[in-house]
């Protein structure tokens, strides 16, 4: 059995895979969970990211308002399920994550700058008061996700050089920092290898430590005739050395299927950016922002997901 190595949580959201169901990652039955009727002015509300806080759970959400600004508000929920999002803008941009270092809380987001997009870095105790910090990188960058803590003393951070439009330049790299302000020693990670994911790929939620190694979920980008398909993958990362890839899944395991999924803004996007774990059970539960127009839940396993990535491993 693979172990999450992490606090037990029991009350995250959960539902027990659906009888017969042959896939590792299913989708909650009332999905999605958050739409643009969540918040006025909202044109939609995607790409989205959430922790455990306090005795509940709290989030930064991804809001395209009615202007069409892509804006950074915060939320609270007592389930993980229902949510009560702020209508107060804390950052300008889009696709956050939300990762909890030390018991402090630091927002990953895609910056906006008058030279493309950085991956822009702030911290909070409380979900109410934000300080700002550098932005990680230079433009263009995105994607850029937190390790949940130190390794050998450093901060690590995954990160997607790119260039300012939807063009095939998309690698996963990874950078580390001593003081979460100067970042360096850049290494490459992984670039698109199968067809689901040709185009490009990026780091999803804030990686889970497992006993064998850090599990990373991540999208991966097909380009067909009719425009992009966003589906999640995930691989294994080495515990020490997370620039290795261990083990790495051939197919996804989450792709547009479902309505909400396949119709919107940007039909066929399943956008995975955060994961809540119980390590007593091994249980997770995936938040993905679902054809860039509303927020989604689905679940798996830490053993589910890592026999899932064994038995369609592509890193002999
Ligand atoms: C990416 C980002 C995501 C979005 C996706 C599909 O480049 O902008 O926020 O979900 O495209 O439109």
């Amino acid at each position: 059995m693979a172990k999450i190595i992490g606090a037990p949580l029991a009350d995250i959201p959960w539902q027990d895979k659906p009888e017969g169901y042959p896939y590792p990652v299913w989708r909650y039955s009332a999905n999605p969970i958050i739409t643009r009727d969540n918040l006025l002015f909202a044109n939609s509300i995607f790409n989205s990211a959430v922790v455990p806080f306090g005795s509940g759970f709290a989030g930064v959400f991804r809001v395209d308002l009615r202007t069409r600004d892509q804006v950074i508000v915060t939320g609270k929920s007592e389930d993980g399920i229902n949510w009560k999002l702020s209508d107060k803008i804390i950052f300008y941009g889009y696709d956050p994550r939300i990762c909890e270092i030390e018991g402090r809380y630091y927002l990953s987001w895609v910056n906006l700058t008058p030279h493309g997009t950085t991956i822009g870095l702030a911290v909070t105790d409380d979900f109410e008061t934000w300080e700002q910090l550098e932005d990680a990188t230079y433009p263009v960058a995105r994607n850029g996700v937190l390790f949940p803590r130190k390794i050998d003393g450093e901060y690590y951070l995954l990160v997607r050089p790119c260039d300012r439009g939807h063009t095939p330049y998309g690698d996963i790299y990874l950078c580390r920092s001593k003081d979460l302000e100067y970042w360096g020693k850049y290494r490459f990670v992984m670039g698109p290898v199968k067809n689901w994911e040709m185009t490009k790929v990026g780091a999803g939620p804030t990686p889970i430590e497992t006993d064998e190694g850090w599990l990373m979920f991540y999208h991966g980008v097909i380009t067909s005739c009719n425009g992009f398909t966003y589906s999640m993958g995930a691989a294994i990362l080495d515990i020490n050395e997370p620039w290795k890839v261990l083990h790495r899944a051939d197919s996804f395991l989450l792709a547009p299927h479902e309505l909400y999924e396949t119709v919107g803004d940007v039909p066929n996007v399943v956008f995975p950016c955060a994961a809540l774990t119980d390590a007593a059970t091994g249980r997770i539960a995936l938040y993905y922002g679902a054809a860039d127009t509303s927020v989604a839940l689905a679940f798996t396993t830490v053993d589910e997901t890592l026999k899932y990535i064994h038995e369609h491993d592509m890193i002999k």
